[in-house]
This record gives structure tokens, C-alpha cells and sequence, in this order.
């Protein structure tokens, strides 16, 4: 016991003993945006509850991969998840709006969509599943990238083969393009190209970087069908073992590190999309995307179905 609070402490750097450390969970390395920034929302919290709240991020997948440490949080065996929303598809109805292809125009469309009423109210639909909804980080687009073939048009797609986070819309998505979508943990995609399990997946450009995808994966087609935000999450469990004062500095802490956050993605979003270049990787930027946009229909269809999730597209849709 001793050990972990001592050892919480000095990696924050600060000298008072955490009283509480909340370990955080990301599958990413240390140094990638989501990892840096809940790192820095873990310093502002520590800040404010005077170093008697420590955060402790568990990078690398260290702690599992999404699906199992979501799970793991909404137990409370880990307080803290920086997760992508697409594996929450299948457990929390609202949070598809956010993971339909095509559904924002642009990241600034997402941005005001999240920092407005309909982010709130997606959040607040963590609270029926033992989690609590802290804020929306960045992510990027996601386009697809192989190692068969340039993809220029929508025909390129037919018959290959592609990893999709676990979602049922990401597998309806592959399949409306032509391809055959096959749902796998992020840590097996390396290894399931390499051996020919699958030709490719779909990433954004920091992923696609920071995984070594583009070192399997020579082909990468800017298609863009899915700004899908990541969300910072926390066990319902620990979350109300704590006073109302420091839930509301948790808070506080999490909406602070987004301009942070947003500032290290669009650096590194650069960085990366220069080193996948540097390395030899076909970037195919030339492409018409409506008819991505247009065979999506049938998943909107099967996806989008209750009236509230009507509305809530619609209303997203509506935002300027
Ligand atoms: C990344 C995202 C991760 C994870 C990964 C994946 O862009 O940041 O949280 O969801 O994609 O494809 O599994």
C-alpha cells in the first residue's frame, strides 16, 4: 500500500502522498495525445485537490484492451478509461450517432456537436451503465489503408479484407462498401496483416503511425468515413466514492485537458502523416467520396432506428 502511494507520488512529482491514485487506462504508448492528455488532466486535478488526487496512466494497453478494460471500469476494478466511443456501440445506444460513417462534415462540425447540448446528453447516457462521461478528445478521420492495393474508388474495395473495432455499425459499414469486415482487438491488427488474416483496417494518421500499421500496410486512401470522437470515462463505482467537491474537480479536470489535447492531436496528426510519407506509404488523397457517402444508407437504416436516435441525428445534421 505504501509502496503504490509512494510510488503515485513521486511519479506525479509532487511531495504531498496521494490519498487517492485513480489508474487510467489507454492503449496507447506513452508521448500519443490521448496518453499526454489525461496525463495533464491528472496534474490539474492534483492541482486542484491540493496533490490528495493522483492520476496514474496505465499506457500501451497495459491494462487490457478496450472491450476488457471497458468492463473493468464499469466494475470499478479500473477508475479511469481514455477509450474511442466505437466499442461503447454496442453497450450504449446513444453513443452510435457519434460512430456513423459520414455523420459529421468536418472535425469543426464534431467539435461543436460535443461541446454543445448533444455532447452532454451522450455523456450523461454513461450514468445507466455504471460509468461517468467525463469529455470528448480527438480523433481525427479514419480512412482505410491494405497491403493489396491503392484504393481509388469505391469498386477497390470489393473482396478485401478489413479489421473494425468491435461495433456492429463498423462491420455493416465494411460490408455496405463491398469488403468483409472482420471485428478484432487493435493489439492483434499488426501481426493479423502481416500474416495475411486480414489485408488491412482503418485508422487515423497518429494510429496508423504509432501502431506500425504502415509499415504492413503500404496503401492509404483518405476516404475519411468516420470523425469518431474518444471519450475519457470513469468507474460510477469510484467515482461516487468521492465527496461532491472532488467529483466536481474531476470534472473540471477532464473538460480543462481538451484544449490541450486538441493542440497535441493537430501537432501530431502532422507529425505522423510525415513520417507514414517519409517511409514510402501510397497516399491516395485524389478520391470521390459521395459514393462512400452514399451506400452508407443501408447502415443509417439498420443502425438508426428508435426515434430518439432519429432526433438526435437530425439534430446533428442541423448544426451548422
Ligand atoms: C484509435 C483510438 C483507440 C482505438 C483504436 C482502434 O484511433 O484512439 O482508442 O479505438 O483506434 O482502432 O481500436
Amino acid at each position: 500500500m505504501l509502496g503504490t502511494l509512494s510510488a503515485s507520488a513521486a511519479f506525479m512529482g509532487v511531495a504531498a502522498a496521494c490519498e487517492v491514485t485513480l489508474k487510467s487506462s489507454d492503449t496507447h504508448p506513452e508521448g500519443y495525445p490521448t496518453v499526454e492528455a489525461v496525463k495533464y488532466m491528472g496534474e490539474l486535478l492534483n492541482e486542484s485537490t491540493d496533490g490528495r488526487i493522483c492520476v496514474e496512466v496505465f499506457h500501451s494497453a497495459q491494462l487490457g484492451e478496450e472491450k476488457d478494460t471497458i468492463e473493468q471500469t464499469q466494475l470499478g476494478v479500473i477508475d479511469m478509461n481514455r477509450v474511442s466511443l466505437g466499442p461503447f456501440n454496442n453497450l450504449i445506444e446513444e453513443t452510435k450517432v457519434f460512430s456513423l460513417p459520414y455523420i459529421f462534415r468536418s472535425t469543426e462540425h464534431m467539435h461543436k456537436v460535443v461541446d454543445g447540448e448533444i455532447g452532454d446528453e451522450v455523456l450523461e447516457a454513461f450514468q445507466d451503465h455504471n460509468l461517468v462521461g467525463l469529455a470528448y478528445y480527438d480523433s481525427g478521420s479514419r480512412s482505410f489503408y491494405n497491403k493489396q492495393r491503392p484504393i481509388a474508388s469505391i469498386e477497390d474495395v470489393d473482396g478485401l479484407k478489413f479489421r473494425v473495432m468491435q461495433s456492429d455499425i463498423f462491420v455493416d459499414m465494411v460490408d455496405a462498401l463491398g469488403g468483409n469486415a472482420t471485428p478484432m482487438p487493435y493489439g492483434e491488427v499488426y501481426s493479423s496483416i502481416q500474416t495475411g488474416v486480414i489485408d488491412g483496417a482503418e485508422n487515423n494518421w497518429p494510429s496508423f503511425e504509432s501502431s506500425g500499421h504502415y509499415e504492413v500496410a503500404g496503401y492509404y486512401t483518405l476516404d475519411q468515413h468516420l470523425i469518431v470522437p474518444e471519450v475519457l470515462v470513469m468507474s460510477k463505482a469510484s467515482f461516487e466514492k468521492l465527496s461532491d467537491e472532488d467529483q466536481a474537480a474531476i470534472r473540471e479536470a477532464a473538460k480543462q485537458s481538451v484544449g490541450k489535447m486538441r493542440e497535441l492531436w493537430a501537432a501530431r496528426e502532422k507529425a505522423s502523416e510525415e513520417k507514414v510519407r517519409a517511409a514510402g506509404v501510397e497516399v491516395i488523397t485524389e478520391i470521390d467520396k459521395q459514393p462512400f457517402i452514399d451506400s452508407m444508407k443501408p447502415v443509417y437504416e439498420k443502425h438508426v432506428t428508435s426515434d430518439a436516435l432519429k432526433a438526435l441525428v437530425t439534430r446533428i445534421q442541423e448544426v451548422e
